[in-house]
């Protein structure tokens, strides 16, 4: 084996391991067992999946990585993540203490809650590796474009447990990365063949390492440590390592946790009868052979230094690091051991065998052998801290107040959103300059073409429209280049989600700010759910523009239509949802969302706050192919902060006001029909357009509490609005999607309410067709005025 590293400094790397080890332990014991938990559960923690990735992690950070390179850590090996930036003099002793308590350090590595500069959240297993993946494609995007030149080219690094790559988000990305050409991206593979319940099949590295080199990958299988090396080239050991080779996962797992003695027995009465490996096996001790027997690279230094130190390519890896889940502690290998904790007692004598004394358990160099300043010495000269606090920033760009966009008489939104977007794409501005596009193949339908056809599309190397070359007509020019702003994607939503959590995250990464706007089909939402929570808890700033939706998209398919986007928009933390009806409204909205998602989020949200107005967020348009008549009308700058706050009077409602129709989206013809149908029977009809149920509601929950925590002048958007509004009306909201999107606007002045909306879906038809079928047309509205409102019976209701 070529050495790479000298005694010296593997010795000194063996004392960080063992600190790894201890601090992680310890930090999970303290939180279950000594600190103060008066409600009676278990804090919980792993210390056996933590224990399998210390020397992997000790090797790459105190040893591989640079400054420039980002980690994604696998989940539960938080404490070791938390213990190694608590030794680099990045974590508190007091976060340690409340590992996993309230402001303490997180169960899971996070950027938005932790303070020791974590690089990538982890939690939701797959999500992690694949915001490695894209986040070196946004790099490349970046570096393309002659931004951020003056820094290294970093290598993103993704931590896994061998059971993630069950995910199937996995597998979107690696073929997205084999499209895209994704390099400098490492996956390092803790291969502990266990997972949460149990030991998994044999043979998987093998299909790993194929689909790994499919898509382009080096792989590196990491499998034996430098003493089981050695004992091979002894007499026997051949048949020795036929014999590791040839066992079961099970079984290796079992002797694992049983030992030496269970190891004798097992290899003797296997393999003993062979006179050389009886003696390879006879000349050690028990400890000595469970020691051999369980020295898998992924437990060996110089092994895994000698590994990654190899790598001479900026193509991706796989390293597959063969591990033991629980690697030293009591319960190492046995298959319950994934949430298992040590006993007091177990945890004694585990602080005797790391010379631990009690009382100084957060010791920094307590029970190492090096003298405390060789290990400081060695701790400050760590490259991987070197660079500072490791939290970009990035100037913000200028954002117009208005968008120019020239209103035709019957526009869609989605169509107002493409005209929006290609008047954009003719400034020169820097803001628009640093606009990146992307959908997961439709961007023509989406409406993304025209500002694709002038701005193109991404690729670090160009490749030409044959079409248009070649002079055939079409509308669409396909051209890539190292300069395009568009990326585009397979049909892989959950890829669409990480690439703008990538996208949205450079700022702080790269330190170069991009705006990223990503199309989809709304319904698709929920096909990338997860990867949108994802995106959201890590901060992630983008803008999401989700069209067609609802039921509006009618004959296009009842299997597209969404009902429950408009509640996920609301519950979603992290995002101000708008659904508007006109093309106006989304110029407000845009130039909103621009200068929005550059907003600085540092420190905690606070009541006055609670709409992100200070600290920001990513944005979701939902929107429709429906053309609808635009009204005329200039935009004012109280219309327009209206319209950001959630919602306007279309029609004011008078001082008797009997009904006040509220809407959100396409179906603004119908609540406009209705209340002009109702004005003769009902009086003084109120007419509200609701362009974000997200943030009008967000506004009055947060101004409730406010008025509870004592500052009684306390109003929001909609308390102002419904302030005028006599008791006794009746409200109808309606909506393209569930109607407990607005059921809620009942409650802000105890006004009687009935709430319209899609609660089934699946029908094709035309929109009239279906408004109707599901009751959210005119004649729906008004027979719902008249259910919730005295007086006579509304005329028009018979008519219709
Ligand atoms: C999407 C998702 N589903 C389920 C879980 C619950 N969970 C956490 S870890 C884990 C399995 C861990 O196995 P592996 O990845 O092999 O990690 P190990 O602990 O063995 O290192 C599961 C199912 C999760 N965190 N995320
Ligand atoms: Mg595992």
């Amino acid at each position: 084996m070529r050495k790479t590293i000298s005694q010296d400094d593997l010795a000194i790397l063996g004392e960080v391991e063992r600190k790894v080890l201890w601090l992680a332990t310890w930090t999970i014991h303290y939180a279950n067992h000594i600190r103060d938990s008066t409600d009676g559960l278990k804090v919980g923690g792993h210390q056996a999946s933590s224990a399998s990735l210390v020397t992997i992690m000790t090797a790459l950070y105190f040893r591989l990585l640079r400054p420039q390179d980002r980690v994604a850590v696998k989940p539960h090996a938080s404490p070791n993540f938390h213990a190694i930036q608590y030794l680099l003099g990045k974590q508190t002793r007091e976060r340690l203490e409340n590992f996993r308590g309230f402001k303490g350090a997180q169960s899971y590595p996070s950027r938005t809650k932790d303070v020791d500069d974590v690089d990538f959240s982890t939690g939701s297993v797959g999500l992690g590796a694949a915001q490695t993946l894209f986040s070196s494609l946004v790099q490349d995007y970046v570096r393309a474009h002659g931004w951020g030149l003056h820094r290294p080219d970093g290598r993103m690094v993704a931590l896994l447990g061998d059971a993630e790559l069950d995910e199937g988000n996995i597998f979107e990305c690696l073929l997205e990365g084999w499209k895209q050409g994704v390099r400098n991206c490492w996956w390092v593979v803790d291969y502990n063949r266990q997972s949460l319940d149990a030991v998994i099949r044999e043979g998987l590295w093998q299909r790993y390492e194929e689909l790994f080199r499919n898509f382009g990958w080096d792989v590196v299988i990491l499998k034996y440590g430098s003493l089981l090396e050695a004992a091979f080239r002894e007499p026997g050991g051949e048949a020795l390592r036929q014999w590791i080779d040839r066992c079961p996962n099970q079984l290796y797992s079992a002797l694992v946790f049983q030992g030496g003695a269970a190891w004798r027995k097992h290899l003797e009465s296997d393999i003993g009868d062979q006179d050389a490996v009886s003696k390879l096996i006879g000349s050690r001790s028990d400890a000595d052979l469970a020691r051999l027997m369980t020295n898998l690279a992924g437990h060996d230094l110089p092994t895994l230094v000698e590994a990654f130190e190899r790598v001479d390519h900026d193509r991706p890896v796989c390293f597959i690091g063969y591990t033991i889940k629980g690697y030293g502690l009591p319960f190492a290998g046995h298959k319950d051991n994934h949430a298992g904790l040590m006993t007091t007692a177990q945890m004694e004598r585990f602080r005797q065998t790391m010379n631990v004394r009690p009382g100084r358990e957060w010791e920094r160099f307590e029970g190492l052998h090096e003298t405390p300043e060789r290990l400081q010495r060695f701790l400050d000269e760590v490259p991987f801290a070197a660079g500072g606090p490791r939290r970009l920033t990035a100037p913000r760009f200028a954002t117009p107040a208005e968008l120019a966009v020239a209103v035709q008489t019957e526009m869609s939104t989605q169509t107002g959103f493409g005209a929006l977007l290609n008047e954009l794409a003719r400034e020169p501005s820097e803001l628009v300059a640093r606009i990146v596009t992307t959908s997961p193949d439709v961007t023509v339908s989406t409406n993304l073409g025209s500002w694709v056809n002038r701005r193109g599309l991404f690729a670090r190397e160009a490749s030409a429209d044959i079409f248009k070359s070649e002079r055939i007509p079409s509308t669409f020019s396909w051209e890539f280049s190292a300069s395009g702003q568009h990326i585009e994607l397979g049909i892989a939503e959950m890829n669409l989600f990480i690439l703008l959590s990538a996208l949205g995250l450079s700022h702080t990464i790269n330190g170069e700010r991009l705006i990223p706007i990503g199309t989809l089909y709304d319904p698709f939402i929920a096909r990338g759910l997860d990867a949108l929570n994802y995106a959201c808890y890590q901060d992630a700033r983008f803008i999401l523009v989700a069209t067609p939706s609802g039921i509006t998209l009618a004959p296009e398919g009842g299997a597209h239509q969404s009902i429950a986007e408009p509640l996920i928009g609301m519950a979603q933390d992290g995002i101000a949802a708008f659904e508007p009806a006109f093309v106006d409204e989304i110029a407000g909205i845009l130039a909103f969302a621009l200068d929005y998602i550059q907003k600085d989020s540092d420190g905690d949200l606070s009541e006055q706050n609670w709409l992100r107005d200070e600290t920001g967020g990513s944005i979701y348009l939902r929107l429709s192919t429906r053309p609808i008549e635009q009204i005329k009308r200039a935009m004012t700058a109280p219309l327009r902060q209206a319209i950001v706050d959630g919602a306007y009077w279309l029609r004011e409602p008078g001082p008797n006001c009997q009904v006040v129709v509220a809407y959100a989206g396409a179906v603004a013809p119908e609540a406009i029909q209705a209340v002009g149908l109702m004005a003769e029977d009902r009086r003084d009809v109120g007419l509200l357009a609701v362009t974000s149920a997200d943030r009008l509601n967000a506004g009055w929950t947060a101004a409730m509490r406010a008025r509870e925590r004592g500052l009684v002048h306390a109003r929001s958007h909609i308390e102002r609005l419904f302030a005028q509004l006599p008791t006794n009306c009746g409200l109808v909201t309606v909506v393209d999607g569930h109607p407990a999107t607005l059921a809620w606007l009942g409650s802000v002045n105890g006004h009687r309410v009935r709430p319209l909306g899609v609660e089934h879906f699946g029908q094709t038809g035309t929109i009239a067709d279906l408004y109707c079928y599901y009751g959210i047309d005119a004649n729906a509205i008004i027979a719902a005025a008249q259910a919730i409102t005295p007086g006579a019976p509304i005329r028009h209701l018979k008519a219709m």
